[in-house]
Formats: structure tokens, sequence, C-alpha cells
């Protein structure tokens, strides 16, 4: 090479051409300096080892992605040249680079960015492996490589009612039975995550046309089930207004798959303590419940009901124990830890037909204990066909 002006030639050149001890000859120190230095940041701020550095998606629902952003910086004292991404692996085809906006050139002190996309597809759980190449002009870092990995999953919603009884998304229906108006039938669901990913966005809605009677209570249940961890909702069943027929429909939101929202209907029968639809004199609840008797609660049968009012107990058309209900409400003894005494507190309620239980004050019992050693009480009451049941009180 011939230099017809060795002012106008690099310092490089005048290191190559051994110009070292010339007055250009601290030039040459100075230049054997200016070098690019690649430094790659994920996330900003933790620098990665060329060749070393793998950076983990973790596990990402299959169908959905998680983006990183990688920064490039100059810290050198020369420009980084021809900075370009590419990619390589057997999963790359599941990690996508961005490049947009990206500088293929870097002054010292300069930085740029770029996007590496993980969004597994198709079916297979599992991991997807794959690297990412930097190509720059560092003189020990090109390319500068990064492994990259991630894991596909999928969640898997499971319903149970009760416990332990799995349900099917759109065919499931739960019997709430037949229910007395202003009395209440609670069922617990289950739900559980069967599959590999965070099951995610766990909500409850219903509708349809009774969905007011059924009260979804979803008070402590999780919204975000990770595999293998399940929670609870309650629905209760509150019948109010005339006999018949319930319906509506659970609705479960998620992130699952193939059951968003998981589908349940919900049936149960209401019987009004109240209203007598046929008019005869009973309410349709007291008919429902002496059906075995031969009520129909749609029929009219005064005659019948006459009977049962009026003389039934004595004719022995139905016995004390079908019409005398014992519901304990709570316990009839209380254990006074002071004295060591028990207390057995009981009291009576009464329905006449067609109407809802109500207290009876004992005023007056005739109290005693009977040769078999138990309590009795003796009292009378005007209505011959009411019933009676004990309760706790
Ligand atoms: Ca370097
Ligand atoms: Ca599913
Ligand atoms: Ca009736
Ligand atoms: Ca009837």
């Amino acid at each position: 090479m011939l230099l017809k002006n060795p002012a106008h030639i690099s310092c490089i050149q005048r290191l190559i051409l051994g110009f070292l001890i010339t007055a250009h000859g601290l030039c040459g120190v100075v230049s054997a300096q200016l070098v690019p230095e690649i430094a790659v940041e994920q996330p900003a701020g933790i620098d990665l080892v060329d060749g070393t550095a793998s950076i983990n998606y973790g596990n990402v629902i299959l169908g959905a992605s998680s983006l990183r952003t990688f920064t490039i910086k100059n810290i050198g004292t020369a420009n980084l040249l021809n900075l370009a991404v590419s990619k390589t692996g057997t999963g790359s085809a599941q990690f996508t680079v961005v490049t947009t906006g990206m500088a293929t050139t870097l002054a010292p002190g300069a930085s740029t960015t770029f996007t590496v996309t993980f969004g597994p597809t198709g079916t297979a759980i599992g991991a997807r492996t794959a690297a990412i190449r930097i190509a720059n002009n560092d003189a020990n870092e090109n390319p500068f490589d990064i492994a990259l990995t991630g894991a596909g999953v999928v969640p898997e919603i499971a319903v149970e009612q009760p416990v332990g009884t799995s349900l099917v998304d759109g065919t499931a229906s739960i019997a709430y039975g037949n229910v007395a108006t202003d009395t209440s039938n609670s069922r617990t669901f289950t739900l559980k995550n069967l599959g590999s990913g965070d099951l995610t966005g766990l909500t409850v809605g219903k509708d349809g046309t009774a969905n007011a009677q059924f009260l979804v209570n979803t008070s402590g249940m999780l919204t975000t089930l990770p595999p293998g961890v399940s929670t609870t909702f309650t629905v209760t069943f509150t019948p109010a207004g005339a006999s018949g027929a319930r319906t509506a429909s659970l609705r479960i939101a998620s992130n699952d798959a193939n059951e968003n929202p998981f589908d349940i209907a919900l049936t149960g029968t209401a019987y009004s303590t109240v209203a007598d639809g046929d008019a005869d004199g009973m309410s349709d609840w007291g008919e429902f419940q002496l059906a075995a008797l031969g009520f129909n609660w749609q029929v009219s049968q005064p005659t019948l009901v006459a009977a049962l009012a009026n003389g039934a107990p004595a004719a022995g058309l139905y016995s004390a124990g079908q019409v005398q209900t014992l519901r304990v409400g709570a316990s009839l003894t209380q254990h006074d830890l002071a004295t060591q005494q028990f207390k057995l507190t009981v009291g009576l309620e009464k329905a006449t037909f067609g109407q809802n239980y109500s207290p009876v004050r004992l005023t007056t019992p005739a109290t005693s204990i009977t040769g078999a050693g138990n309590l009795e009480f003796r009292f009378s009451a005007p209505e011959p066909g009411a019933v009676f049941k004990v309760q706790a009180q």
C-alpha cells in the first residue's frame, strides 16, 4: 500500500505500518483502546453472559404468550456495528423475535432493544428450547449467544358436586329436590385444577328464569388455582312464591380451553307453605308432605282435608309419627362448666294446616317422670288437627 499523505491514514493503519516511534506514535497507542464492547441485559439492568445466559419463560398456557425485552448496550469506545438477531434450536418456531426499531449500529454509550415472545403452540405439554444469536463486531462476543427455555402448559377445570363426583360441562344437572318456601337447601361445589398450568379468572355467574332463588356464595373462593389446588363455593336454593318447578344455570368462567364457561343446570321444586293452590283448605306443602295419604296439592280435596282436620287422628287415618315432626336444630343439652351440671331445654312448636309453625308457650305444664324414667309434659290444645314438633330452644 502506497501512502501519499500519512496524516490521512488511520491509527490502526499506522500501527500496522510500524509508525509507533514517530510524532504520530502517541495517537497509535490511544487508538489501540478504541474497541466496541457489547453488553446484553434481560431484564434491563441484569447483565447476561455470552454463551451461558439462559432466559426461562416459565410455564405459559398453550395459545398464550409471554414477552421479554432484551437491551443491547455498547459499553466500548468504538461503534458497535452490524447488530442482527437470529434464532436457532428445535423450539425456535415458538419464540418470536421482533427487531422493529432496533438500531443496527450503536455509538459508545448507546443502547437499543428487541423483544422475544414465547408463545407455545400445539397440544403438547412440556419444555420448548431455542437460542438467539446476536451478531455484532465485538472482538470476543460475536455472536452473543443466549439460550431460551419455556414450557407449554394447560389448565384443566374439574367441578365436583358433591365432592368426589365430577360433573360434565353442559350436561350436568343438580337437583335440589322438593323444598318448602322460605326454607333453604344448600349445595357445595368444588372447583379443581387438574392441569399443568394455572387455572385463572374463576368467576361464577348464573342465569335462567329462577336464578334469583339460587343464591351463589363465592366468599373465600379462590379465583386462581395452581395445578392440583381446589376451592369451593355454595349455591343455596331458597324458593319463594307459588309452588312449582324452578330452573336456573350456573356459568363458571375460567381460562380452560374447552370448558369455558362450565355450564351446570340447577333444578328444584318449590312447595308453598302458605299458598293453597287447589283451595281445599290445606297448604301446598302440607299436602305434599301427606302425599302418601292421598293428598294432592293440585287437586281440590275439601272432604279429605276436613276428614283429616276434624277426625283423622282419632280415626287412625294417620299416626302421630307421620305428622309430628321431631326437628332438633340445636343441642338439647347444655353443659355448664362452672357447675358441672347439664340442662335440658326443649319447647314445642305448633302448626295448623296451611300455616307456619309458631311457638307454643307452656305456661302451666304438668311435668312428671314416667315409670320408664322419661320426662313427660302434658298440655292441651284446642285445635285437634294441629301438628306439633319439639324444638331445641
Ligand atoms: Ca467483548
Ligand atoms: Ca378442559
Ligand atoms: Ca291445597
Ligand atoms: Ca289437594
